[in-house]
C-alpha cells in the first residue's frame, strides 16, 4: 500500500518542490533526515538505498503514518561511517507539519535526532559575466600556476570529485581524465545532464576549472595538470530548476567512498545548518579527503553551508585585480580567496565560455590541492590545506573594508607548492651518519647554537626544534625539527638521509651558499686536497647533473640551467661523501 502511494506521489513531489519551496527556502519541503541511535539493532543492506520500514524500523511506523510518509531511503548505504549508515532520508506528504514531525520522531526512544534536509544552490552568478570573456585564463596567471608547474606536474595519481548538478563526461577536455561517473540523484552511473541546455552546464564548467586535461592542445588548462575526474551528479533529471542541489551530501559520501582525494562543492545556502551534513563532512575528512566549497554569492557575511562547516576549505571570489567580486560572500569564516570572476572553462556541447561566482573559485582551489597531493600521496588533508591557507598573497590593501574577511588572501600556487616541497616533503631528514649531537632543548636553532660534533646526547623524539633557513648542523644529529615558516610541520626524524638545507663546515662537512640559489651556487668542502664529484638530484631523486671538480675548498657551479625547485647535492670526495639540500628560486 505504501509503495503504490509512493510511485504516484514522488513525481508530484519532485515537481512541486523544485518549482517552489513553500515551507522553508533553504530546506527541501517534505523531506527529513533522521538517525537512529548506535545501540539500536539494525539489519543494514549495503547494496542499495531501498529500505523495508516494517522490518527495519518498526518503531517509527506509527509516527510515519500520521505524517503520510511516502518513502524512506537508506541514502548513505555506501558510506563507511556507521553514523551515516544509521541516517535515513524520509519523504512525507504533510510538509507543513515538519516541525511537529521532527518533534514526534525525536520522542521515539530509538531515534537520536531528526532534522530538515538542506537545499543548496549552485554558486554561479550569471549576471557577473563581463565583456572580457575570451581573454584566456587570467586566474592561472594570477596564482602563479606556471611557476608551480615548474616544480611539479601532476601525473594522474590524484582524484578530484566534482559534486554538482551534472557533468558532461564526454567533453573533449574532460573525457581523457575521467575516472568514474555516478549519479546519486537518479542512482545510475551516468553523471551527464538529461538535456543539452541551460543551467545544466554548471558542473561541467567547475570540472574544467579543477581538472581539464592540460597540455593537450585543446580548450583550457587546469592547475591540477593531470588529476583524474570523479564526476558526481547530485540533481535529479526531473529537476526543472537546474541550479538546485538535492543530493549534495550523498554525493560527497559516494565520492569519499570511491577514491576521491579532493572533493569540490560549488553549491551552498545560508541558514541551512544540518547535523547530517556536518557528519558527512567529518566522515569524508576522516578518510583524509580535502573538501573545498564556495563561500556563496550573497555579498554579505552570513555563513553559507557547506562552506562554513568545520573541516571545509571555504573559498571567496576575486577578480583579475585581486579585488573581491561584488557578489562574493565574505566573513571571518572564509579560508581563502581565488579568481572566480569571468573564468573561462568547459561548457556543454563540447564548448567553452566564461562564468562568474564563488562556484568558479572553489574548483581552482581544489585543483591546487590536487597538485600538492601529487607531490607525495602520503600528505594528509590537513597538511595540504595548511600549505594552501598559509601561503596566500595578502589582498587586504586592495579590498578596503574587507580586511580579514577574505580568508588569509588570494591563493598562490607557487608558494603553496614550495611549502609542500620544503615543509611536508622533508620527512626523511633527521639523522646524520656520524657523530653525535649536543643537547638542544625545544626551541629555535640559529647560527648561535649550531649542532656540532662532539656532543653525547641524542635529541629526544618528543622535542620539537625550529630550524631556521640558514641553520647549520653536523652529521650525527637525531632530532625532531621543523623548518621555520611552515605552519604545519611534519616531524623531521629518524632517517639516515641527512638532507637539511646546509651542513656545517666544522670537521668534515659541506656548506652551500647562497641558498636559495639563483644562477650559481658555491660549494665549500673542508677538504682541500681532495678531488670531488658533485651529483645533483631533483626532488624526485632523479640524477640531473654531474660536476667533477679538482682540489680546493670552494667551488662555484652554474645553476642557471636548473628550473626553480628543490635539489639534493651529493659530494663524493676521495674519502667521504656528503649530502646537502638546496633550492633554486628565481
Ligand atoms: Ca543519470
Ligand atoms: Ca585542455
Ligand atoms: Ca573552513
Amino acid at each position: 500500500m505504501i509503495r503504490i502511494k509512493y510511485v504516484l506521489l514522488l513525481i508530484v513531489l519532485m515537481q512541486s518542490t523544485v518549482k517552489s519551496q513553500t515551507v522553508f527556502q533553504n530546506y527541501i519541503d517534505g523531506q527529513l533526515y533522521f538517525k537512529i541511535k548506535s545501540e539500536v539493532a539494525f539489519n543494514f543492506d549495503k547494496t542499495s538505498s531501498n529500505l523495508d520500514i516494517n522490518s527495519s524500523l518498526p518503531f517509527v511506523i506509527s509516527v510515519f503514518e500520521k505524517y503520510d510518509v511516502i518513502k524512506v531511503e537508506s541514502s548513505f548505504y555506501f558510506a563507511s561511517s556507521e553514523d551515516l549508515q544509521r541516517t535515513f532520508r524520509v519523504y512525507f506528504a504533510k510538509k507543513n507539519l515538519v516541525a511537529d514531525f521532527i518533534a514526534e520522531l525525536e520522542r521515539v526512544a530509538q531515534v537520536e535526532y531528526a532534522e530538515k534536509v538542506p537545499l543548496h544552490q549552485t554558486t554561479y552568478s550569471p549576471n557577473d559575466i563581463g565583456a572580457n570573456t575570451t581573454a584566456g585564463q587570467y586566474g592561472l596567471y594570477n596564482i602563479r600556476a606556471h611557476e608551480a608547474w615548474d616544480l611539479i606536474r601532476n601525473n594522474n595519481s590524484v582524484n578530484i570529485a566534482i559534486v554538482d548538478v551534472a557533468i558532461e563526461t564526454g567533453h573533449s577536455d574532460l573525457s581523457g581524465v575521467l575516472l568514474s561517473s555516478r549519479d546519486v540523484a537518479n542512482q545510475d552511473n551516468d553523471a551527464n545532464p538529461p538535456g543539452n541546455y541551460g543551467g545544466w552546464d554548471h558542473g561541467t564548467h567547475c570540472a574544467g576549472i579543477a581538472c581539464a586535461q592540460t597540455n593537450n592542445t585543446n580548450g583550457i588548462a587546469s592547475i591540477a595538470y593531470g588529476s583524474r575526474l570523479i564526476a558526481v551528479k547530485a540533481t535529479p533529471d526531473s529537476c526543472v530548476a537546474r541550479q538546485l542541489i538535492y543530493f549534495g551530501y550523498e554525493g560527497i559520501t559516494w565520492a569519499a567512498a570511491n577514491g576521491a582525494n579532493i572533493i569540490s562543492c560549488s553549491f551552498g545556502s545560508k541558514n541551512s545548518y544540518s547535523v547530517t551534513a556536518q557528519n558527512v563532512i567529518n566522515a569524508a575528512y576522516n578518510q583524509n579527503v580535502v573538501i573545498v566549497a564556495s563561500a556563496g554569492n550573497n555579498n554579505d557575511d552570513t555563513m553559507s553551508y557547506p562552506a562554513a562547516y568545520n573541516n571545509v576549505l571555504c573559498v571567496a571570489n576575486t577578480d583579475i585585480d585581486d579585488e573581491k567580486s561584488f557578489s562574493s560572500s565574505f566573513g571571518n569564516w572564509v579560508d581563502v580567496s581565488a579568481p572566480g570572476t569571468t573564468i573561462r572553462s568547459c561548457l556543454l556541447g563540447n564548448t567553452y565560455g566564461p562564468k562568474t561566482g564563488t562556484s568558479m573559485a572553489a574548483p581552482l582551489v581544489a585543483g591546487l590541492c590536487a597538485l600538492i597531493k601529487s607531490i607525495n600521496p602520503a600528505y594528509t588533508n590537513t597538511q595540504i590545506v595548511n600549505c594552501v591557507k598559509n601561503n596566500t598573497q595578502n589582498i587586504d590593501a586592495l579590498n578596503p573594508g574587507f580586511a580579514g574577511l577574505l580568508g588569509t588572501g588570494r591563493i598562490d600556487a607557487f608558494r603553496s607548492v614550495k611549502c609542500a616541497l620544503t615543509c611536508i616533503g622533508s620527512t626523511n631528514y633527521g639523522t646524520a651518519s656520524m657523530g653525535v649531537a649536543k643537547p638542544v632543548s625545544s626551541g629555535t636553532i640559529t647560527s648561535a647554537n649550531n649542532i656540532i660534533n662532539g656532543g653525547d646526547v641524542t635529541f629526544d623524539a618528543a622535542v620539537e626544534i625550529i630550524l631556521q633557513p640558514n641553520f647549520i648542523a653536523n652529521n650525527g644529529c637525531i632530532f625532531n625539527a621543523r623548518i621555520d615558516g611552515c605552519s604545519n610541520p611534519a616531524r623531521l626524524m629518524g632517517s639516515t638521509n641527512f638532507n637539511v638545507s646546509e651542513m656545517g663546515i666544522d670537521g668534515n662537512s659541506i656548506l652551500l651558499f647562497p641558498n636559495p640559489a639563483s644562477d650559481f651556487i658555491t660549494i665549500r668542502i673542508n677538504n682541500e686536497n681532495s678531488k670531488t664529484i658533485l651529483k645533483i638530484y631533483n626532488s624526485t631523486m632523479q640524477l640531473i647533473k654531474i660536476v667533477k671538480i679538482e682540489n680546493g675548498i670552494e667551488h662555484t657551479i652554474s645553476t642557471s640551467d636548473l628550473i626553480s625547485g628543490i635539489y639534493f647535492m651529493e659530494a663524493q670526495t676521495d674519502e667521504q661523501s656528503y649530502r646537502a639540500k638546496f633550492v633554486v628560486s628565481r
